[in-house]
């Protein structure tokens, strides 16, 4: 099997029966497999709630047991969902400003550039991550020093080698932001925290546990995700030389491109809900209190809605992937992500003849009922220049 290739692993439970039954932490989780129930439970905000539980409970594998704090807006329902999407939309999409666009590019060309002269380069902890926390400093619009602490937090702000559920890493960064946020209302200046301190909801300003849970989701929920999608997109060039032609020749497969290779990738499997009716899907019922998940990566893979779903069609034209969510919580960084993998894009055909791959060690996510390839732990390889 090629480097590059991401197995579906849930293709014969969504075609026979359209859900999976899986054990998280000795709570059962029914995953939905097929886009059309993915998306209707999506929409159904009002039966599948994200904020009618505890902190950390929606994300599978549940976080729980190692924070307290709600991710915001991502564990919340409407309407203050609807408020804090209000505040927090038009600073996540800055991304589209020219002048964020230009800064991003200059990062991720210096970034290509060293790495071009290097005789081998360890993508995922070496380049990607570092990658990942410098563009998160324009997001954040803090000094690019700060991506240094970042980096030596490793590829997860809550997963470490020995345990995919680390709490002194969920504790350092909780610390973390808590002494940010402390500093930002001591010396206001124009980053996140500042910006979030001066904000109000319905006249009434956000409070510290409120900044915390956006700040968190911030650092928590595009790290390994956007990391993933870089060391996967490198890969997929690198065994696929031709494709890197094509997309040389065709500069305006860009934006399909970066939509087909987050489809195939589904960087975050699945996102949970809680059931907050005795209901049914998929003829599978579902009690009040019990935990479904959108299965994001199972849905990108559903032949009746994509043809050759297993294959990467960098022009492919009608691409209604979920890689980024679907309905009122679709991905707050979304335009963040597709900015970052654009522009690497980009500067990939204009700078990179081949791509070679040294040595790959692979990174499957394991539960009980599935397990799926989501990455790298490591990567190397070797830029030839143009
Ligand atoms: C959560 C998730 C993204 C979670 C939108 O949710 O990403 C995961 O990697 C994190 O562990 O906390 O943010």
């Amino acid at each position: 099997m090629k480097n590059s290739q991401l197995p579906d692993p849930f293709e014969e439970a969504r075609t026979k029966q359209g859900v999976l039954q899986v054990n998280d932490q000795d709570e059962s989780v029914t995953m939905i497999l097929r886009l059309k129930d993915v998306r209707k439970c999506a929409h159904k905000w009002k039966s599948f709630s994200s904020g009618n539980t505890v902190p950390g409970r929606i994300v599978v594998p549940s976080e729980v047991n190692i924070r307290n704090i709600r991710q915001i807006p991502v564990e919340t329902d409407p309407p203050n969902h609807k408020s804090y999407r209000a505040l927090l939309d038009p600073w996540f999409k800055r991304p589209l400003d020219p002048t964020f666009q230009m800064e991003l590019n200059g990062l991720i060309i210096e970034l290509l550039e060293e790495a071009l002269e290097k005789e081998e380069v360890e993508i995922v902890e070496g380049w990607a991550l570092r990658l990942q926390s410098l563009a998160l400093t324009l997001l954040l619009n803090v000094p690019r020093e700060e991506a240094q602490t970042w980096v030596s937090w490793g590829t997860h702000v809550f997963r470490s080698e020995d345990s995919k559920l680390d709490n002194s890493k969920a504790a350092k960064l909780d610390e973390y932001i808590l002494q940010k946020i402390e500093e930002a209302r001591k010396q206001p200046t124009d980053d996140l925290y500042s910006i979030l301190l001066n904000s109000t909801i319905d006249g009434k300003h956000l409070s510290t546990e409120e900044i915390h849970g956006i700040v968190n989701l911030t650092f928590a929920g595009g790290r390994d995700t956007v990391i993933n999608a870089i060391s996967n997109a490198i890969a997929y060039f690198a065994e696929h030389p031709d494709a890197l032609e094509q997309l040389r020749a065709h500069p305006e497969w860009i934006n399909t491109a970066v939509e087909e290779l987050v489809r195939y990738f589904a960087p975050l499997t699945q996102l949970g809900r809680i059931s907050v009716e005795d209901t049914q899907v998929c003829e599978h019922a579902i009690k009040t209190g019990e935990r479904i998940s959108l299965c994001w990566a199972s849905a990108n893979r559903d032949s009746s809605v994509f043809e050759q779903p297993n294959e990467i069609h960098l022009d492919r034209k009608i691409n209604p992937h979920l890689s980024f969510g679907f309905g009122i919580h679709q991905c707050l960084g979304a335009t963040h992500a597709r900015q970052i993998l654009r522009t690497l894009l980009a500067a990939l055909t204009t700078k990179v003849k081949s791509i070679e791959i040294l040595d790959a060690e692979e990174n499957i996510e394991r539960m009980d009922q599935y397990k799926r390839k989501v990455g790298f732990h490591k990567l190397s390889v070797k830029f030839h220049k143009i």
